[in-house]
């Protein structure tokens, strides 16, 4: 094979602060991820993405940046960043990092002179706008009220998508994208091997930033039609490109909410693509009610189906996917997609296999290669994340029931992904000494790395089976995807076929056993080449399919 490097490799996602804490302050830091840089390397990936390290006032965990060219005191300091850096290197490993340039955070160094006086340089650096004692028009904020902060140092109001400590950039200031695309250059030349951009794709504002109408005065709404793919958008990523990243075997994902398929290929598609791939937001939606980001409803896989269908057609042989079913702003994959009770293992071995066995490049969050669940907190005041805090303190204010509240976070909050990392089965998991700055799941004792590879279930031992399946196999990376039991509620059934031979691959998403049962016929030559049912079972395609059983085949369709 000899693709690129970003399409054969499989990617890591690590949230430093709650990865592994090295000086028993409480949070994870650049010295503890280099402690397990082995653990990572014995996975099989190849690349890892690291959540923002750079320092910040961490009003969003580290997404409002203070400085883009320093690290975060609670972190470590650069030098560990570069010991860092050279570890992944000497484990034939690579590095991307967190890009944020959508906004910084109110305390850095360009906002503070911008908000100091309407005449400097850095005015424009971020989005003003007078407004007549009210809000200059009604997006709500991802993180509740408006996007509109009110300035008294000089009357006017500026733009933030999120917190209000996270001012959106400006980016129509030619002045802005030179800064940052610097700031790009800077990193590459330290020998970083690529970025994830984070909500990239909603740099450009429509001119004139219009009111969603009808306008009913106090109340906010998502104003996205009039920032998400903007009418700018593919000018800045083209200049980035050209300016920041053309000529360097890096690679980039951009996080696309609010893109279909189609529309990602304006991104990723073509002869020289503005990005090589991004992340979509469609399944992570599937459980998501039309009462907003916490109302969470039962999914089907039907559509599951129909939406990984959709995303491996669309782009096969014109674009590139990203597969993920998790990752820090989402609840755990084996509580939502799987069964986390009695078929945790299973569930969670059948969920990598789906990662592992599409189109496109895999990603796994750190604690999934042990089936890790969601976070099991009682009270609010278990909570950090200010996506939930402010959402908490505004709907209590409006009267909104408690209990509702919490058990829409316990569903489908932020901070379910961002527990600390289970080791081991010492206090707190093994990730601190001290008092963790988050809540340990209490399940620690039974789920962690330990006692998972001292099991004859393991996880991750399934992982690295899993990942040297798919490096083995050319059609398992490059392969077409095709559907084959598209109105089964139960199973989930497809060909990845390609020059490599022809793979089938049969997943249970339910309690009971399954037949296998697919429109057409499909034709198998050997054995079943691996399962996440392990002992004396039986795996012919006759067997029905176990409670979440996972099973990959040679086969094809006759
Ligand atoms: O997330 C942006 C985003 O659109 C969502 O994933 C968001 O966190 C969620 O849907 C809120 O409703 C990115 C980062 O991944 C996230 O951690 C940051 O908080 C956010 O941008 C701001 O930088
Ligand atoms: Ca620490």
């Amino acid at each position: 094979m000899t693709g690129a490097w970003w399409k054969e490799g499989v990617v890591y996602q690590i949230y430093p602060r709650s990865f592994l804490d090295s000086n028993g302050d409480g949070i994870g830091d650049l010295k503890g991820i280099i402690k397990k840089l082995d653990y990572i390397r014995d996975l099989g990936v190849d690349i890892l993405w690291l959540n923002p390290v750079y320092a910040s006032p961490n009003d969003d965990n580290g997404y409002d940046i203070s400085d883009y060219q320093d690290i975060m005191n609670e972190l470590g300091t650069m030098k560990d960043w570069e010991n860092l850096l050279a570890g992944i290197h000497a484990r034939d490993m690579r590095l991307i990092m967190d890009l944020v340039v959508n906004h910084t955070s109110d305390e850095h160094p360009w906002f503070l002179e911008s908000r100091s006086s309407k005449d400097n340089m850095y005015r424009d650096y971020y989005i003003w706008r007078p407004g007549d004692g009210r809000e200059p028009n009604n997006w709500v904020s991802y993180f509740s009220g408006s996007v509109w902060e009110y300035e008294e140092i000089t009357g006017e109001y500026y733009l933030h998508l999120f917190t209000k400590k996270q001012p959106d950039l400006n980016w129509e200031n030619p002045r802005v994208r030179e800064d940052i695309y610097d700031m790009m250059r800077w990193w590459l030349n330290k020998g970083i091997d690529g970025f994830r951009m984070d909500v990239i794709t909603m740099i450009s504002k429509a001119p004139g930033l219009p009111s969603v109408e009808p306008v009913i005065p106090g109340v906010y709404v998502d104003g996205s039609r009039y920032y998400a793919n903007g009418p700018r958008i593919h000018d800045y990523l083209k200049e980035m490109k050209r300016k920041a990243l053309a000529g360097r075997d890096v690679m980039t994902v951009g996080e696309a909410p609010n893109v279909s398929p189609e529309t990602a290929l304006s991104y990723v598609g073509g002869e020289d693509p503005e990005m090589d791939m991004l992340f979509q937001f469609e399944l992570m939606d599937l459980d998501r009610g039309p009462g907003g980001r916490f109302d969470s409803i039962p999914w089907k896989l039907t559509d599951m189906k129909r939406i990984i269908e959709k995303w491996q057609t669309t782009l096969h042989g014109k674009g590139w996917n990203s597969n993920y079913l998790m990752n820090h702003d989402q609840s755990r994959a084996v509580s939502r997609f799987g069964n986390d009770r009695e078929y945790r293992v299973e569930s969670a071995k059948l969920l990598a296999t789906l990662t592992m066995t599409l189109e496109g490049t895999p990603y796994v969050y750190q604690g999934e290669e042990i089936g890790m669940t969601n976070a099991a907190f009682e009270t609010i005041e278990d909570y950090r994340d200010v996506e939930i805090l402010n959402h908490y303190r505004e709907h209590i204010r409006q009267g909104k029931n408690e209990d509702d509240l919490l058990s829409g976070y316990r569903a489908r909050g932020r901070d379910n992904s961002r527990t600390p990392m289970q080791w081991d089965s010492s206090p707190n998991g093994g990730f601190t000494s001290a008092n963790p700055w988050i809540k340990v799941n209490p399940n620690y004792p039974e789920i962690n790395v330990a006692a998972d590879l001292a099991s004859d279930y393991s996880i991750i031992r399934f992982y690295r089976n899993l990942i040297k399946l798919r490096k083995s196999s050319e059609s398992l990376i490059y392969g077409r995807f095709q559907l084959l039991d598209r109105d089964n509620p139960h199973t989930f059934c497809y060909l990845r076929e390609g020059r490599g031979g022809d793979y089938f691959i049969a997943l249970n998403f339910s309690d009971t056993p399954r037949e296998i049962e697919v429109d057409g016929k499909v034709e198998f030559s050997g054995e079943c080449l691996l399962s996440n049912y392990t002992g004396p079972y039986s795996t012919t395609v006759d067997d029905p399919l176990r409670p979440w059983e996972a099973r990959v085949y040679q086969g094809r369709r006759k």
